[in-house]
């Protein structure tokens, strides 16, 4: 039997370096270590990517702010992200800092490949400019002569720049997108299928002011625009262009997970660009929705933002993933609040899951001692893994959790229509063989989303969390070693 493994490359952001993140920086971060783990497990050869993204006028204001130098502000800022992800157990194999030496070397070389192609032209640039969004608006795209992102005083730059031949690629855009379904959810892309057919413009991608960036390699009067260079880090996370091993084994992506306010960088202009350099396109992108608090953007400009530390103190890092995951479909907005956040651990996380493995765990712990918990598959059945591994297969990973968990529910239900407390002799280490089963598959699956609690059912069950043994027993035994522990959540009190 020939086994051929699947290599899978996953992104997100690559987050500005001027400030502390919050919980609608982690939402991107939690989606993407959920689909991560989950192709671990299912044994693909997964590479993992964040990082942070340093240069431009933005961080460089800042630093200035923090009176700090640029490097040891970025440095600063970087060490709170690299906690932050490690509280919320983000199993990333790559932090890409785009203040790297290879980084800017690869953003330079990317930069040359455009040229060689004849794709960039001097010219001079008029526009209006948002420097925290770091983004140039039409005056169309202006609210209220205001930048349209964040609200924030935009002003007029006009300037020598280079500029990216974008409309070239309009056609081959549009035959792109008339082929595959690369926007996920799917309206994202008529969005941006309409935004394309309405004619593309040449992008400015080159600054001669913001000197907090990377030399353009052709004017030494020039810097290298920060979304260009920000995009790069997908490819130089990999080594390219110098080291070929992980480049030739994990390109292209398979998906770019992004906020929906990215996805015009990410779905028009980065493909256009690696058009442009002969390089293969990524094969999905997946614009997730925002967190809102009382229907605003979680934002830092509007100061509702909440932060996702104390919430792990407070909660824990498996509790905070499971709200964001489950809370809304990863495509579309949804509100935070503390009380739909505690409604869910006490309803969920306390009421299902951590009441089952407690209420399973003292059944066979009472059952007499050498209690052989054997018998015939009943509850496995119940467990749609098909769709499981379909939804998950489709980014669909709110889908997933609640497949898992109706089979979670259908686990405690199972319990009460056996009265399994009552039974005995033959009957009770059928309902317990069943049960055990049950939490042990719970344990495997819960995994890529709760990473802390798989491995505690896990450890109170004896078993291990490897994805071939996610079925039934065929002996139609259970076979691991019990030893109960705590309960999994604890109820918060209101
Ligand atoms: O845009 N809910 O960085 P960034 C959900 N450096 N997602 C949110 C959010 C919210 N309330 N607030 C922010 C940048 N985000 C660039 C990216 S990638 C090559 C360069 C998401 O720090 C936002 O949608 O401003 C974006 O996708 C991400 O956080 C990064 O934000």
């Amino acid at each position: 039997m020939v086994i051929t493994i699947s290599k899978f490359y996953i992104t997100t952001p690559i987050y500005y370096a001027n400030d502390k993140l919050h919980l609608g920086h982690a939402n991107s971060n939690v989606i993407a270590d959920v689909l991560a783990r989950w192709h671990r497990l299912i044994g693909d050869d997964v590479f993992f990517v964040t990082g942070s993204d340093e240069h431009g006028e933005k961080i460089e204001k800042a630093a200035v702010a923090a009176g700090m130098q640029n490097i040891d502000f970025v440095d600063y800022e970087v060490k709170k992200f690299k906690e932050l992800w490690q509280r919320l157990n983000i199993s990333n194999d790559r932090f890409i800092r785009t203040t790297e030496h290879a980084h800017e070397e690869a953003v330079k070389a990317f930069v040359e490949l455009l040229n060689k192609n004849q794709d960039i032209y001097k010219a001079k640039y008029s526009g209006w400019y948002c420097v925290y969004e770091e983004t140039f608006w039409t005056e169309l795209e202006l609210k209220n002569g205001k930048c349209p992102e964040c609200g924030r005083d935009v002003k007029i730059l006009e300037e020598d720049a280079y500029f990216f031949r974008l409309s070239k690629y309009q056609d081959k855009l549009l035959d792109f997108y008339n082929k595959n379904s690369f926007i996920l959810p799917k309206y994202r892309q008529t969005e941006m299928l309409n935004r394309i057919s309405g004619g593309l413009k040449d992008i400015s991608i080159t600054r001669p002011s913001v000197k907090w960036a990377i030399q353009f390699p052709f004017d030494s009067n020039q810097y290298i625009y920060v979304w260009v260079d920000a995009l790069v880090n997908y490819l130089s996370a990999l080594g390219w262009p110098n080291s070929d091993v992980d480049f030739n084994k994990f390109w292209p992506p398979d998906v770019h997970v992004i906020g929906k306010d990215i996805n015009w960088f990410h779905s028009v202009v980065w493909p256009a660009l690696l058009m442009s350099c002969g390089l293969q396109l990524p094969s999905n992108i997946l614009a997730t929705g925002f967190w809102t608090v009382n229907n605003e953007k979680m934002s830092k400009s509007k100061g509702n933002v909440i932060d996702p530390i104390s919430l792990i103190d407070k909660y824990s890092a498996d509790a905070l993933r499971y709200f964001l995951i489950k809370e809304k479909s990863i495509g579309e907005d949804g509100s935070f609040s503390n009380d739909a956040f505690i409604a869910r651990i006490n309803g969920e996380l306390v009421a299902d899951l951590g009441n089952l493995v407690y209420r399973v765990l003292t059944l066979a712990e009472k059952a007499e001692e050498g209690a052989k918990f054997e018998g015939r598959n009943e509850l496995g059945k119940k467990l749609e893994l098909e769709k499981l591994e379909k939804a998950m297969a489709d980014f669909d990973i709110n889908l997933g959790l609640n497949i898992i968990w109706q089979f979670i529910r259908e686990a405690n239900k199972y319990i009460n229509d056996n009265k399994a407390w009552a039974l005995q002799g033959a009957e009770l280490s059928n309902a317990l063989y069943n049960l055990l089963e049950s939490c042990r598959l719970i344990s495997i699956l819960i995994y890529p989303f709760m990473p802390e609690t798989g491995e505690k059912i896990a450890a109170q069950l004896g078993t291990k969390i490897e994805f071939k043994y996610c079925s039934f027993s065929p002996d139609g035994k259970f076979s691991g070693k019990i030893k109960k522990g705590d309960y999994l959540f604890k109820k918060i009190k209101i």
